[in-house]
């Protein structure tokens, strides 16, 4: 399924970011037909900064939350892999057996740092990230998409670099490229994808260049747009604002209007399916006491 979306289709698709149960069953109900586990919005969500500070443990925890209340295809951020190859494959095996869909890997070195944090952004040794990839792809062979991620550009090392690289990560074995850019226009990317010329599909994600119109995108024949942190960041601002309006008013009375009720709550978890399955399932006993 996220094969057919990442790698097979000629329409361009989106993945949406999720992070817990929650924001996994919000975007579903918005339409969205795959997710992606961003490993920054994981990490904020569990009080971490995006620098390798949770564990893989922790991480394969969190997918199978989203994998289970969604019931989607999940494109796994699984930063640079947490280690060497074996670290990387282990990662893969586990996230497999909670139900994702594919992993990211990209070629930045242990701990990693977010793409916007820094300056200092070091890429792996080529032939040593490609043996990460190769050891993913021995190890969970089938239908779970590998895609590889270069962060050449967000490091500054230029196009050719760039290019070189998704070659290499192309003869691994990787199912599609992740080109990342931390530049507010398109222009790089798209100038990576004019010298690419399809090897692979392409996914991107526009965070700093969201200006541009994914009209672009469909254009230039890119494969897949990850929106990768929008609904962390939509939480952020409602979370302050709701906590700071109930500190200073010492009410919820003001804010009662621009929260979600309880009984949305209730429907987006389908607490009725629980009520009917206790009619069916419990003693009627049981339901009395
Ligand atoms: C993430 O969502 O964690 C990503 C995308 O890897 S970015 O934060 O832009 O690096
Ligand atoms: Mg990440």
């Amino acid at each position: 399924m996220l094969r057919a979306q990442v790698c097979c289709s000629r329409e361009l698709s989106f993945l949406m970011e999720a992070h817990d149960g929650l924001s996994a069953a919000i975007a579903k109900r918005a339409g969205f037909n795959g997710l992606w586990a961003s490993g920054l919005s994981i990490a904020s969500s569990l009080g971490y900064r995006d620098a390798n500070e949770g564990s893989w443990n922790q991480l394969v925890d969190v997918v199978e939350r989203i994998v289970d209340s969604s019931q989607l295809p999940v494109l796994v951020d699984g930063d640079g892999g947490f280690g060497n190859f074996n670290n990387a494959r282990l990662l893969a095996r586990k996230l497999r057996q909670r139900g994702a869909a594919g992993i990211a890997l990209e070629d930045s070195c242990f701990p990693k740092t977010n793409s916007f944090v820094g300056d200092l952004h070091p890429l792996a040794d080529i032939d040593e990230f490609s043996g990460r990839l190769r050891a993913v792809k021995d190890a969970v062979a089938g239908d779970f998409v590998l895609v590889a991620r270069t962060e050449a550009l967000i490091g500054g090392h230029g196009m050719d670099e760039a290019i070189l690289r998704a070659h290499a990560y192309a003869d691994a074995g990787a199912d599609a490229i992740l080109i990342h850019s931390r530049r507010s226009a398109a222009d790089e990317i798209l100038a990576f994808v004019r010298a690419w010329q399809n090897r692979l599909p392409v996914v991107i994600v526009p965070t700093k260049y969201y200006r541009t119109p994914v009209s672009a995108y469909r254009k230039a024949r890119i494969s897949t747009v990850i929106w990768a942190n929008h609904s962390m960041r939509a939480a952020i601002a409602a979370m302050r604002q709701a906590c700071g309006r109930i500190f200073a008013e010492e009410t919820t009375a003001s804010i009662e209007p621009n929260i979600a009720t309880l009984d949305e709550l209730f429907e987006l978890f389908r607490y009725n399916e629980l009520a009917n399955a206790e009619a069916r399932y419990l003693h009627s006993d049981d339901i009395r006491q």
